[in-house]
């Protein structure tokens, strides 16, 4: 009879440590996924608003950005060289590439669709 008791609780301390654990498991793999996501940036459609040469802005009407989580929205965003700029007009429809860069959203890239 002592001995069945002991085995139970054994089984149930077992359950009660593992249940936590592959919790902790699994949020760590969301994570991983989204981290993954993040690491595969891909060309964003957008029309050009503004275009700022001096401080190097540009605002783009873009559409939803998957590897941002961001919806579409007209934002103003920072390009990383500005003779990504001096090629695009207001009002012209582009794809562009936009990254997550230590917490601040940098323009790429900038192709016109011609
Ligand atoms: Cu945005």
């Amino acid at each position: 009879m002592k001995t069945i008791q002991k085995k139970f609780a054994i089984a149930f301390l077992t359950i009660g440590t593992a249940l936590p654990l592959s919790c902790f498991a699994e949020a760590a793999m969301d994570h991983n996924n989204m981290n993954m996501s993040q690491m595969n940036p891909s060309m964003t459609e957008g029309e050009v608003k503004k275009v700022d040469l001096e401080t190097g802005k540009v605002t783009i009407k873009h559409g939803e950005i998957k590897h941002l989580d961001m919806p579409g929205m007209t934002m103003v965003l920072t390009v990383k060289d500005k003779t990504l700029l001096t090629n695009i007009k207001p009002g012209e429809k582009i794809n562009f590439m936009v990254i997550n860069e230590g917490g601040k959203l940098v323009v790429t890239d900038i192709q016109p669709i011609r």
